[in-house]
């Protein structure tokens, strides 16, 4: 321990005086306290270190040298009434919230009652729903547009306060949602994190839309081995970031916990106020190297360790209790022995705690509370009777509708049945700036592809509105609403244009619930525009890659091939308890083929439940999307010159997939194609081809045919786009070779 004397100075005031001074307005006992919070951290720290030697344990990270501005931070905020995002060194802030050590204990053992995540996260990953600390995870920074995703949602509550209501029969029975009105988002991420894109975003949006949210950045001058110099222009992200609008912004030694509490004091008022974004840059320290795994003495010389040693909160902390009369060693030492009573009990205990047993793995991958695949989803169409084919066969007075027009029509429906849902991406607006819609100088955009036109002016701005053009930007935000309880039903462009949201994709969005251990979820419905055959649309215009996403377990894939199948499941889609990404087909959006009248506003059709497009006896065609009219359009010319009678098979959503369906039929015709407009190798077909030489092989006459794309890039030249995606005379080719196998 630390020693110290009394400052003299308070050696002239009276006991009482003494007694009743504060600190920035902290109170000697909140000192006490949040020194007590600050040892605590450090000695499970300290355990942990422990336990990962005796190989108790399995991963250990640090929050040491992090500490007072952690605490200094709780001190400002309210669990359970405010939301918070922190990242791994944030130890002291979430004890300080309420999070206890054997809690933490029981993540690093890997406890089956570990309350962040049942033992499927490292430690440090912090996730307590009581106390409003959402999941974290490992990337560096990805917490951060989730959280200005969460504190958007907090504003939209407030100013739509009917919107959590609970309602039966979707995602909304299952998914709580509170605001307060006046509640912060708290989220804290490295120095060296804010050198990922998604920090820039974040920053963006909170300053442009006034967001409650304060940012920490906890400055400790390294990320591993790299030094903030190297990660930041100039050395100093205060700098850096002081030209961003709305906020209040602040530079602390954040080893101080007064001077720290006062600084965090300031931003979070500012944000309470609703004057926007606070930015505390807290410069602290990192004894403990970047985790177990590393040994800082490797790229640091002692020189400089001993300069950050000097400033070491727990000791700063010690002196400061005693110079100050606030405790004296005695008082420390008490203090400290409790502490650690209370810390070998936590260990013994998380030691007993049970571990998860491997049936459980599968838990919560999907929402255990609502099956799209359940007959609740499969509800028969509605048509309106303007809209009923009369049965003379003659037109009807109404057209029917392109996949385009009822997917707006789903939108509209979905949006007035439910106040949770908001639409945003990039042109989805009518007009941003609203004033031109309602003087009526313009008509409004609505989408590049109009998909969304004219929800702005039904809905209002707050319901429906443009995104930056980032689309990480548009899946974290949209991420973190959907946590709160909101709806996103958001909008990519271009599928060819995804990429920048793929760690959010991958990483967060479906794993949300598997590593929570269901504590948190995030449904929502990304809608994108996909796929070729578009004459010119070229590579970055036209691709194809749903395999990518059906391999990520807890994302839904829908691909329709039709206006009815895009309204019925988009409609389940939206009133789902998953993350869902819908794949719309830009080529089928206008296309004579497949229209369809409107079905009435409460046609769902379940997931993983495969459409007949041609019942057949010779051979089995799988397929879905824009490949299959192309695939009806060979099948149709197959049965005229060769008589071979083909059962065509609309797959209609990905994941999950329909192999009942496909297995009944392949065990009748006993040949099988798949057929995608993805390039051939390593895609989606190959799955259900495995399956089908694996599990259906004592029922297979033929090997199992593909049919797809050639493995490059979409061309601009039609010639070459003609040749490279799979055509109907491809498919007549295929077929006819497996049929005559
Ligand atoms: C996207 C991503 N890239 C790399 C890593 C590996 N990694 C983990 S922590 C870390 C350094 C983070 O440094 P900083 O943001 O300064 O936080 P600190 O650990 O210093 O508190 C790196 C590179 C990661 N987790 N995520
Ligand atoms: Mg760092």
């Amino acid at each position: 321990m630390a020693t110290a004397k009394t400052d003299p100075k308070l050696s002239a005031l009276s006991s009482e005086e003494r007694k009743t001074k504060t600190y920035e307005g902290l109170t000697r006992q909140q000192l006490i306290d949040a020194y007590r919070i600050m040892y605590t951290s450090r000695r499970v720290d300290d355990r942990e270190i422990l336990l990962k030697r005796q190989q108790k344990i399995f991963f250990q990270i640090s929050g040491a040298g992090h500490e007072a501005i952690g605490v200094a931070a709780a001190l400002c905020l309210r669990p359970a009434y405010d939301w918070f995002y922190p990242y791994y060194r944030d130890r002291a802030l979430v004890l300080a919230l309420g999070a206890t050590p054997y809690e933490m204990l029981l993540q690093a053992v890997g406890a089956a009652d570990d309350p962040s995540s049942g033992g499927r996260q490292m430690p440090s990953h912090w996730a307590y729903r009581r106390l409003n600390i959402v999941t974290q995870s490992s990337p560096t920074g990805t917490q951060i547009l989730q959280a200005v995703g969460c504190a958007e949602a907090g504003v939209y509550l407030r100013n739509h306060p009917n919107a959590t209501q609970k309602a039966s029969g979707d995602y909304r029975q299952f998914k709580d949602v509170s605001f307060r009105g006046d509640e912060i988002t708290y989220v804290s991420l490295g120095d060296g994190t804010t050198s990922e894109g998604e920090f820039w975003e974040a920053l963006n949006t909170a300053a442009n839309k006034k967001l409650p949210i304060v940012f920490v950045v906890e400055d400790n001058e390294y990320a591993i081995s790299v030094p903030v110099e190297i990660q930041t222009a100039g050395g100093n992200i205060s700098r850096l970031v002081s030209g961003f609008p709305n906020f209040h912004f602040e530079e602390v030694d954040g080893t101080d916990p007064v001077v720290s509490y006062a600084a965090m004091k300031r931003a979070v008022e500012h944000c309470r106020a609703g004057k926007g974004p606070g930015f505390v840059h807290a410069h602290v320290i990192r004894p403990y190297s970047h985790s177990l795994s590393d040994d800082e003495r490797l790229y640091r010389p002692d020189v400089e360790r001993q300069r950050d040693a000097a400033r070491d909160p727990i000791n700063r902390m010690q002196m400061f209790l005693i110079r100050e009369g606030i405790l004296d060693e005695n008082g420390i030492n008490k203090l400290e022995k409790q502490v650690e009573d209370e810390m070998q009990a936590a260990v013994d205990r998380a030691l007993e705690a049970k571990f998860p047993t491997p049936e459980t793995i599968t838990n919560f991958i999907y929402s255990p509370d609502l099956d799209p695949t359940s007959a609740q989803f499969d509800t028969p169409p509605m048509f309106p009777q303007a809209e009923t084919p009369p049965a003379d066969g003659k037109k009807t007075p109404v057209l029917p509708k392109t996949m385009a027009e009822l997917i707006n029509a789903t939108l509209r429906d979905e949006m007035k049945r439910d106040e949770r849902i908001v639409v945003f991406g990039e042109d989805v607006a009518d007009a941003s700036r609203e004033d031109y819609l309602k003087k009526k100088l313009v008509k409004g955009k609505g989408g590049v592809f109009k998909l969304t036109a004219g929800l702005q002016m039904a809905f209002g701005s707050d319901r429906v509105f443009n995104a930056p053009i980032a689309e990480a930007n548009i899946v974290g935000r949209a991420t973190g609403m959907a946590t709160r309880g909101l709806k996103p039903v958001v909008e990519i462009q271009f599928f060819d244009y995804i990429w920048p949201a793929m760690m959010q994709l991958r990483d967060e969005l479906p794993v949300i619930r598997w590593r929570s251990n269901n504590a948190f979820s995030a449904p929502l419905v990304i809608r994108v525009a996909i796929g070729g055959y578009l004459t010119g649309g070229a590579l970055y215009h036209s691709q194809c890659g749903e395999s990518i996403f059906t391999h990520i377990p807890g994302l839904r894939v829908v691909f329709p091939s039709n206006a009815l199948d895009a309204a019925g499941l988009l409609r389940t889609a939206i009133r789902c308890d998953d993350p869902v990404l819908f794949l719309e087909h830009k080529r089928l959006y206008r296309e004579t083929y497949g229209r369809s009248h409107y079905p009435g506003p409460d046609f769902t059709i379940p997931f993983g439940k495969a459409r007949i497009v041609q019942p057949g006896t010779d051979i089995t065609v799988i397929t879905y999307g824009a490949v299959v009219p192309r695939a009806m359009q060979a099948a149709q010319r197959l049965e005229r010159e060769h008589g071979v009678k083909v059962e065509l098979i609309d797959l209609r959503t990905l994941n999950p997939f329909d192999w009942e369906t496909i297995a009944a039929s392949v065990r009748k015709t006993n040949r099988a194609l798949v057929a995608y407009e993805d390039s051939l190798s390593w895609g989606y077909g190959a799955e259900i081809a495995a399956r089908i030489a694996d599990q259906l092989f004592p029922h297979l006459d033929a090997p199992v045919r593909r049919v797809a794309a050639m493995d490059v890039y979409v061309a601009y030249q039609p010639i070459l786009e003609d040749a490279i995606l799979p055509q109907a005379n491809d498919l007549f080719r295929g077929m006819r070779e497996l049929a005559e196998y």
